[in-house]
Parts: structure tokens; C-alpha cells; sequence
């Protein structure tokens, strides 16, 4: 690391050895289930990552290119509106996004801090690193940390806050943890901050549909890759060709819903829990949900968390919202 850079960047982790039992627990709970399940966060090793960045490219994959475009639109208004001097970004992931946001902030004269938090140590390093170089004057406190639980680490504010929690991930939460985890940003967004929230839109099925059915297959192996990461972490012993990639909206939930189906019978062993699981023929384990949001629902679920819907901005084909809230 540069010799000035250092004085500017500090990363933080909170990760310890309680973090590895997750997987663990996860796949104990969620394979004993009588409707198997796991969840989604378990995609995204490496490869998951890799293959997630593949999606996010597809053309099916309307959401990233979506937001990006909502962003570049209204990112000037919502750093005036805000008056925001440091950025939080929640699942910080690779950088474009927040190149908008810190470009605007810069513009506007108010940037004084970046503060990404990711469970991914190398992705805070390196985010950290580049973004301290590109925009002179920024800190950054990069915390490596699981922002489902490790909240309470985040820094003081400096001044306005602006925490951003992008792509769509809050549609991962079922409606009830959903609201929970709502509240709990709420409560770190210090005395005047705003949250801006990223959900995708409910609209026609067959659209969404698409999105996680590409023809390319991508999000096939994204979704298989899992059975990977359980055959590596945990000694499992998934037969992976042996299962295929289910994807549908549920129409009343409004919701994706990802699931693998055994093609046949299968008996799977997992060795570092000393577990054997069986599946019957087409039996599903379900590996994500995905909400879809209504006006309606975000103003009812921003407000059940307390927090105030101050404007919604969207694409013009409205597939796409980000939310700019604050404590009400
Ligand atoms: C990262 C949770 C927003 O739900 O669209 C993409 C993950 N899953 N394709 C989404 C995902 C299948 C994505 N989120």
C-alpha cells in the first residue's frame, strides 16, 4: 500500500471463527427441513461471485444495468437532498455504483468519507485501496463484516450519512426479517441520514421470469454452484449433474423463487456434519427467494421499520426503484 494512503484507509474485521458455524448451522437447519432450504447468502464463493458478476451482464438481467441508470439520473439530486459528506454501502461488491454516488458527493464538494462493508475481505481491501486513490481527500473505513449482524461496528457518523443497500439483496429477506433488518439500518443512520434502498419492481412474469431463466444458462450454474461450496466446505458428497435449476415467480407472494430439483432418488452425505440426507425423485430444495416490490409495499414495509419514504425514483419503463427514506 502506498505510504499516504495508509493514513487514509482502515479496514476493520469483525469475522471470527463463530462465522464459519453459519454455513454449518445453515445446511443442519435447512437439509433436515421437511421443505429443504438454504440460504442464498451460502452462492457466493468465488466462483458464485464470478458467476453472479456473469448474470448481472446477461440481457435477460435487467436489474443491474437498470439501476445503474436509475443512479446516474438522480444521483446529483440525491446528494443535494441529502447533503450527504460520507457514503456507507452495504455489500459493497465491485465499485461501479458507488463511483456514481462518490462522483456526485465530490461534485457537490461534501465528500468526506467512504465506508464499504462486505464479508469478503479481499473485496473491502481492494475497494478500500482504489477508491482512496481515485478520489483525493476521501477515508475510507472499510469494515469486513456481516451486515446481518455486525451493524453495531459501524463508525460514528462525520456528518450526513448516506447508507446505500443496492441491487435488489433486501428482496432476499422473507417480509417479516425483511422489516426487522429495515429497522435495524434505520437505527445506524445517525441524526440526519438516509437510507437508499435498491428493489426490483413487480411487473409482467414472464419479464421476471426471464431474468432467472437465461438461455445462456448462467444462472443455472450460479444456482447449482451451491452443491459445490457444501461438497468443499462441508465434505458433502452431492451428485451436482443429478439436480436441475428451478426458477418461477410466485404470482401471490410476489416473489422469484430458486429451487433444485433431483432429476431421481438421491442419498447425500455430509461428512463434516456427520448427516445423510435423502431426496426423492423431483423433490426440491429451495436456494433463494427473490421480492418483487409494489409502491405500495415499500412505503408499508419502509414505514413498519420506521422509516419514511421521501422519494421513489425509477426507470421509465418502471422496472426498477431506488428509495430514498429516512427515520420518520
Ligand atoms: C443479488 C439477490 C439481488 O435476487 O436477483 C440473481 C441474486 N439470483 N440471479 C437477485 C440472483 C439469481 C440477486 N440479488
Amino acid at each position: 500500500m502506498d505510504r499516504i494512503l495508509e493514513d487514509v484507509v482502515e479496514v476493520r474485521s469483525h469475522l471470527g471463527p463463530d462465522d464459519e458455524r453459519t454455513l454449518a448451522d445453515d445446511v443442519l437447519d435447512g437439509l433436515t427441513r421437511p421443505l429443504k432450504e438454504l440460504p442464498p447468502k451460502h452462492f457466493y464463493d468465488a466462483r458464485g461471485s464470478e458467476l453472479f458478476d456473469a448474470i448481472c451482464e446477461l440481457p435477460e438481467y435487467y436489474q443491474t444495468r437498470t439501476e445503474r441508470s436509475i443512479l446516474e439520473a438522480h444521483a446529483d439530486d440525491i446528494v443535494a437532498r441529502t447533503g450527504a459528506v460520507e457514503l456507507v454501502e452495504l455489500g459493497s461488491g465491485s465499485a461501479t455504483k458507488t463511483r456514481v454516488l462518490l462522483d456526485a458527493m465530490q461534485e457537490a464538494g461534501t465528500l468526506a468519507r467512504y465506508v464499504p462493508v462486505d464479508v469478503s475481505a479481499s473485496t473491502v481491501h481492494a475497494v478500500a485501496e482504489l477508491l482512496a486513490d481515485e478520489y483525493a481527500g476521501l477515508s475510507v473505513y472499510g469494515l469486513v463484516a456481516d451486515f446481518e449482524r455486525h451493524l453495531e461496528y459501524l463508525p460514528e457518523d462525520v456528518g450526513p450519512r448516506l447508507m446505500a443497500f443496492l441491487g435488489g439483496t433486501i428482496g432476499n429477506f422473507p417480509p417479516g426479517s425483511r422489516r426487522r433488518f429495515l429497522r435495524s439500518l434505520g437505527k445506524r443512520l445517525g441524526a440526519d441520514g438516509y437510507l437508499l434502498l435498491g428493489t426490483d419492481l413487480v411487473k409482467e412474469p414472464r419479464v421476471i421470469e426471464a431474468a432467472y431463466n437465461d438461455s445462456a444458462g448462467v444462472t443455472a450454474q450460479f444456482n447449482l454452484n451451491v452443491l459445490h461450496v457444501l461438497n468443499r466446505e462441508l465434505e458433502a458428497d452431492f451428485d451436482v449433474e443429478a439436480f436441475e435449476h428451478v426458477a418461477f415467480f410466485d404470482r401471490e407472494r410476489e416473489w422469484i423463487e430458486m429451487r433444485l430439483r433431483a432429476r431421481e432418488p438421491q442419498h447425500v452425505r455430509v461428512e463434516a456434519l456427520d448427516l445423510e440426507v435423502d431426496f426423492a425423485s423431483r423433490e426440491e430444495l429451495r436456494t433463494e427467494i427473490s421480492a418483487k416490490f409494489t409502491r405500495e409495499r415499500l412505503r408499508g414495509d419502509l414505514a413498519a421499520a420506521g422509516l419514511e419514504l421521501v422519494e421513489l425514483f425509477t426507470d421509465p419503463d418502471e422496472l426498477f426503484a431506488l428509495s430514498l427514506a429516512r427515520p420518520a
